[in-house]
């Protein structure tokens, strides 16, 4: 008899592997043996076992979600300056007014780690509401040291509050802070030599990021920044050619990025680049939308290279005010014509490769067991619906964690 501590029946499976569209298995079965799937297959075949059944009554199921790309931790919001933007006031004007950017870190210093951790927590919570089991999560609005590491820490007690993996990313390079106007050598120093390693040395980042724009940081200073990660032997993912083409895409490639994401300006060569290396295209609807962006990303490219694609919330306050991940999904086919198949891979295997996960994001023996329950007549729902489809119930680490 096997040694299995649960059993679902009476499911139909998005394994999302395998030739078959999702990978789908038909009135399937899937054993747990404690945090790990055992056993996947039809259910005429499942062994013998003495394990308890659970009747899905039908249901979908298919592997916990996962947002690979959030700035999910900031003091404040800009809810204003989306009215005045509305009004027509520009970026700049804003900028210049003291608001943008710069006044959510004004506002995330001047929180406490729990003050942090509090405002994250709905934003969080409508998330995991989604099916959401996995997690990345960006610092970027302390820009110093001490606010930076403040981020981090509320990052990893978020995971510690709720059924979550938090994964963390360092973006310390993300825009130039007040203090440093006219003296962005002297900020990258000091991420370089101050902030990241601090952000290694107490085990703060599983990888590091760096927006590379005009309105950011050159190609230069993230292979510098790149470098440094990776003396301290963390991966690297870019925020690339979101507004312009900076050669983003062919930069994280020649780095072995995890993920490059954004890439609405990316050429056809990067995209090429990327597919060689690995590294994971992480389109970001959210942000395409509220930025009235009209370059879309180079699906083309993107499917002609077998380039892996994920899709993430992006939630931040500025360019993707974001709580459902199920909404991307379908901004995703919307406006860049992704298929729902692409947006379910987007959501699940392609976002765990996007953070190096290779122990999630399918359903498939060995693999976490993170699982999610859908009342749907066929995984298409999931991108069909504006957001609102929420799973009945959602298994993390062989846990059951909600049902609805
Ligand atoms: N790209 C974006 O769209 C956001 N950050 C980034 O690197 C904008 C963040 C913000 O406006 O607060
Ligand atoms: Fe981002």
């Amino acid at each position: 008899m096997r040694d299995w501590s649960a059993v679902y029946v009476n499911a139909h499976l998005a394994t999302m592997e395998g030739a078959a569209p999702y990978g789908a298995l038909r009135d399937g079965a899937v054993a747990l043996a404690g945090d790990r799937i055992a056993w996947v297959g039809a259910r005429t075949e499942l062994p013998r076992h003495g394990a308890p059944e659970h009747d899905c009554r039908g249901a979908w199921i298919t592997p916990g979600l996962v947002d690979c790309h959030t700035h999910l931790i900031f003091g404040g919001d800009r809810a204003a300056e989306f009215e005045l933007r509305l009004k027509g006031a520009s970026y700049e004007e804003i900028a210049r007014a003291g608001g943008g950017i710069r006044s959510t870190v004004a506002r995330t210093r001047g929180a406490t780690e729990q003050e942090l951790v509090a405002a994250a927590l709905p934003r969080l919570d409508a998330l995991i509401a989604d099916g959401v089991t996995t997690i990345e999560i960006k610092s970027g609005y302390g820009l110093d040291t001490e606010s930076e590491l403040r981020m981090l820490r509320a990052a990893r007690a978020l995971g510690r509050l709720r059924p979550v993996t938090v994964r963390t990313t360092f973006l310390g390079a993300h825009a130039l802070p007040p203090e440093y106007e006219g003296r962005q050598a002297d900020y990258v120093a000091l991420v370089i030599d101050a902030m990241l390693p601090a952000a290694a040395r107490e085990g703060l980042a599983d990888a590091v990021d760096v927006f590379a724009e005009k309105i950011a940081f050159t190609p230069d200073e993230t292979r510098r920044i790149f470098a440094a990660a990776k003396a301290l032997g963390l991966p690297v993912k870019l925020h690339a050619d979101q507004l312009s083409d900076q050669g983003g895409a062919a930069l994280a490639a020649a780095a072995g990025a995890l993920s490059a994401d954004h890439l609405e300006f990316s050429n056809d060569d990067g995209i090429a680049a990327m597919a060689a290396a690995g590294t994971v295209a992480v389109l970001l609807p959210g942000a395409f939308l509220v930025l009235r962006e009209t370059r879309q990303p180079p699906i083309a490219a993107l499917r002609r290279t077998g380039c892996r694609v994920a899709l993430a919330s992006d939630c931040n306050p500025g360019s993707s005010p974001a709580l459902s991940l199920t909404l991307m999904m379908h901004l995703g086919c919307t406006l860049f014509r992704l298929t729902p198949e692409e947006a379910l891979a987007g959501v699940t295997r392609n976002a765990a490769a996007a953070l190096g996960l290779a122990d999630r994001g399918r359903l498939a023996p060995g693999l976490r067991a993170d699982l999610a329950l859908w009342d749907i007549a066929g995984p298409e729902a999931l991108s069909y619906w504006l957001g609102g489809v929420r799973p009945r119930q959602v298994v993390r680490g062989g846990i059951e964690v909600a049902r609805a």
